[in-house]
């Protein structure tokens, strides 16, 4: 493999045996240094608000049906950073840090041009399975996207097959007082790449996004070789209440340019610059937030120093092994900070069963309203 460094041959020759016969959670096996990212998963909800206007233009929609259009346009905007942006910025898709329980990431938006300032929680709620929850809002446009995250892996044809668990609900408070929510499902993916050494995704199969007020985006996705020939391909229909005659229908690589198939206008647009999360200094951050509490390992793999970075990852990960024993012991088990787990979610199955989609009953977590300490950066 070209991507991979010459003395890290065999070991990533091992790393992929093990991922073919294993079948589970990815996160726990240990790789090659050259494949590690000194960032945590638990950052990855940020990619949510990379493109802050178009989230807070979905407040600013007048009718059901733009709503949607604008909820559509914003999911397929965010698509290039949840899928792409590793590559470009570490070369490749890397294997994110596994969070610990309870890790934190506190993080905002500022508020430009009448968009208003866009807060995100993040906690990693468990650890086995990793599972990790969100709620970001922009309380001026009166827009909350909350939901979770995990994946079920396994190895096909030389590739990782990643299903995503869980899913997002977008709820957007109406002038009058009423309130539309959307529920947002969450493709599969496909790495490939892994036997070069230099995996990238690509997104298969298809994901929805129903809205309280019966429209329905449908959006499939393919990669090389189908619809248009390139890599990250879509198309997107979007269908009115009780119809199933799309009124709209969208065609495009989500990583650059879309069109609305019947104007021939831009729909999205993501080749010019995202705006990253602002976080505060390490120094202000509580010990469970994740770039305070990977510091040391983030450095020595940006650094290289692959010897400090595995000696830091063993300190973190003994200290979690201590106090889960040391709760055992005492009877209390971890607390979450932000979210309260509940066994089914009953807007998830309202909105689902407006599609007929799978599965009829999900889990969430809901966040606290009731948190007595205000995340530092989100002030
Ligand atoms: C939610 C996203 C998710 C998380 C990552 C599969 C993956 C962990 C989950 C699904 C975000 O909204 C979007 C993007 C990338 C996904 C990650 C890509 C990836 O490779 C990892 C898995 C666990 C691995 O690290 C596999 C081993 C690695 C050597 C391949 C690069």
């Amino acid at each position: 493999g070209e991507g991979v460094p010459t003395a890290q041959k065999s070991s990533w020759t091992t790393f992929l045996k093990s991922i073919a016969s294993f079948s589970g959670d990815l996160s726990s096996l240990t790789a090659p240094p050259f494949i590690l990212s000194p960032i945590s998963l638990t950052e990855f909800p940020a990619y949510w608000c990379e493109r802050p206007a178009l989230f807070a233009a979905i407040a600013d929609a007048q009718t059901e049906q733009d709503r949607s259009i604008a909820v559509l346009k914003w999911f397929i905007s965010t698509l290039k950073g949840q899928y792409t942006s590793r590559n470009e910025k570490l070369g490749s898709e890397k294997k994110p840090l596994n969070p610990v329980l309870g890790e934190l990431f506190y993080g905002f938006w500022p508020d430009v041009d009448g968009r208003g300032q866009t807060n995100l929680v993040v906690e990693q709620v468990s650890h086995h399975p990793p599972i990790t929850a969100y709620y970001l809002s922009n309380p001026s446009k009166g827009l909350v996207l909350q939901g979770h995250s995990a994946q079920k892996t396994s190895f096909s044809g030389g590739s990782i097959i990643v299903k995503q668990i869980g899913h997002a609900i977008l709820t957007v408070d109406l002038p009058d007082g009423g309130k539309e929510e959307f529920l947002i499902t969450l493709p599969r993916l496909r790495i490939d790449g892994l036997w070069y050494g230099s995996p990238y995704i690509e997104l298969t199969e298809t994901s929805y996004i129903q809205s309280s007020t019966g429209w329905l985006s449908t959006i499939e996705y393919k990669g090389k070789g189908y619809f248009s020939g390139r890599s990250h391909s879509f198309k997107a229909v979007l269908t009115p209440p009780e119809s199933t005659t799309p009124v709209k229908r969208y065609e495009g690589v989500w990583h650059e340019t879309s069109k609305d198939l019947d104007t021939g206008e831009t729909f999205t647009d993501v080749t010019s610059i995202k705006e990253e999360v602002t976080v505060g200094p390490i120094e202000n951050m509580h010990e469970f937030e994740s770039r305070r509490l990977w510091q040391h390992v983030a450095r020595g793999i940006r650094e290289g120093d692959y010897e400090t970075a595995s000696k830091e990852k063993s300190k973190i990960e003994n200290e979690q092994r201590q106090r889960r024993r040391d709760e055992q012991a005492a009877g209390t088990p971890w607390k979450r900070w932000h979210f309260e787990h509940i066994e089914s979610d009953p807007v998830y199955e309202r909105l689902v069963k407006m599609f007929n989609g799978s599965p009829p009953t999900e889990d969430t977590y809901v966040y606290q309203h009731n948190y007595d300490v205000t995340p530092s950066a989100a002030s």
